[in-house]
C-alpha cells in the first residue's frame, strides 16, 4: 500500500507547553506529508481551543482578561471541551471521512495536562467529560514537544506579550509538563520530542518519528 493511502483518515496531534514550537513543528509535518505524496488539498489543519467560527469565540473568552471577574477553573475546562466537540464534529470527523489527514495543534492531552495537572482539577472528572463528549475518538499519533517551562516561556515572551494562562507561575507549567510526560509514557501512539534542541534538530527528530509511525501502519 502507498504511503499516501496509509495516511488517509489519520489524525496527527502536536502537543506541548507554550513556546515548545508547535506552530513551527506543524510546518515540518506538512513538509513530511508532502514528501510522502499527500497533496496539500488533502491536509486539514486545526487548532485548539478554536478552529471553528464558534470555537474561536470560545477561544476569545478563554483568553479574555477581565479586571473584575476571573474565569472559574471548571468553566475553563468546559469551554475547552465545548470548543473541542464543536471542532471534532464540524471539522475533524468530516475531513477524516473525506480521506484527509488532519494535523491538530493541541487536543485532549492539553486539557488533562493544563486543567488536570496545572489547575489541579480531578482527572477522573476530566476523563469522564472526555468520554461523555467524544467517546473513544482520539488522535492516531501524538507528537509531544517537551520543553523546560522556563525556556518555553522565554521563547513565547520573545514573540510578544504573554496571555492570561502564559502569565501563571512556573510551577503551574511544571505540573502541566509532568502530566504530558505521564500521558505519553502510557500511550503507545504518542512520542516525546526534545524541543529544547535547534529547529533543524527538532525537524529531524519529528521526521524520524513520523517515518517510524508510517512503517507501523498497516
Ligand atoms: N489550553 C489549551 C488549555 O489550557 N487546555 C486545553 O485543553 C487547550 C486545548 C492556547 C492556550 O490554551 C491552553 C494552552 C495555552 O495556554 P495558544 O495561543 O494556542 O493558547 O498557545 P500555544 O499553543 O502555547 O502557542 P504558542 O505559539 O505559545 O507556542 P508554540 O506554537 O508551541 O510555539 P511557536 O512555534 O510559536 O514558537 C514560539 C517561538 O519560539 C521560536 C519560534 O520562532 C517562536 O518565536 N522557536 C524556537 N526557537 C529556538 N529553537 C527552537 N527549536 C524553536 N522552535 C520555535
Amino acid at each position: 500500500m502507498s504511503a499516501q493511502k496509509k495516511l488517509e483518515n489519520k489524525f496527527i496531534v502536536i502537543e506541548g507547553l507554550e513556546g515548545a514550537g508547535k506552530t513551527t513543528a506543524i510546518r515540518y509535518i506538512g513538509n513530511w506529508l508532502a514528501e510522502q505524496g499527500v497533496p496539500t488539498s488533502k491536509m486539514t489543519y486545526t487548532r485548539e481551543p478554536g478552529g471553528t467560527k464558534l470555537g474561536e469565540y470560545m477561544r476569545d473568552i478563554i483568553k479574555m482578561d477581565l479586571n473584575d471577574e476571573s474565569l472559574d477553573d471548571k468553566a475553563e475546562l468546559l469551554l475547552m471541551y465545548a470548543s473541542r466537540v464543536q471542532l471534532v464534529e464540524a471539522v475533524i470527523k468530516p475531513a477524516l471521512a473525506q480521506g484527509h489527514i488532519v494535523i491538530g495543534d493541541r487536543h485532549n492531552y492539553s486539557s488533562l495536562a493544563y486543567q488536570g495537572g496545572g489547575r489541579g482539577l480531578d482527572m477522573h472528572f476530566i476523563h469522564s467529560l472526555k468520554q461523555l463528549s467524544l467517546g473513544d475518538f482520539k488522535a492516531d499519533f501524538t507528537l509531544y514537544l517537551d520543553i523546560d517551562p522556563a525556556l518555553g516561556l522565554q521563547r513565547a515572551r520573545g514573540r510578544g506579550e504573554l496571555d492570561r494562562i502564559e502569565r501563571l507561575a512556573i510551577d503551574f507549567f511544571e505540573r502541566t509538563r509532568q502530566v504530558f510526560l505521564n500521558l505519553v509514557a502510557d500511550d503507545e501512539s504518542a512520542v516525546t520530542i526534545d524541543a529544547s534542541k535547534t529547529p533543524a534538530q527538532v525537524e529531524k527528530a519529528i521526521f524520524k518519528q513520523l517515518d517510524n509511525w508510517l512503517v507501523s501502519l498497516k
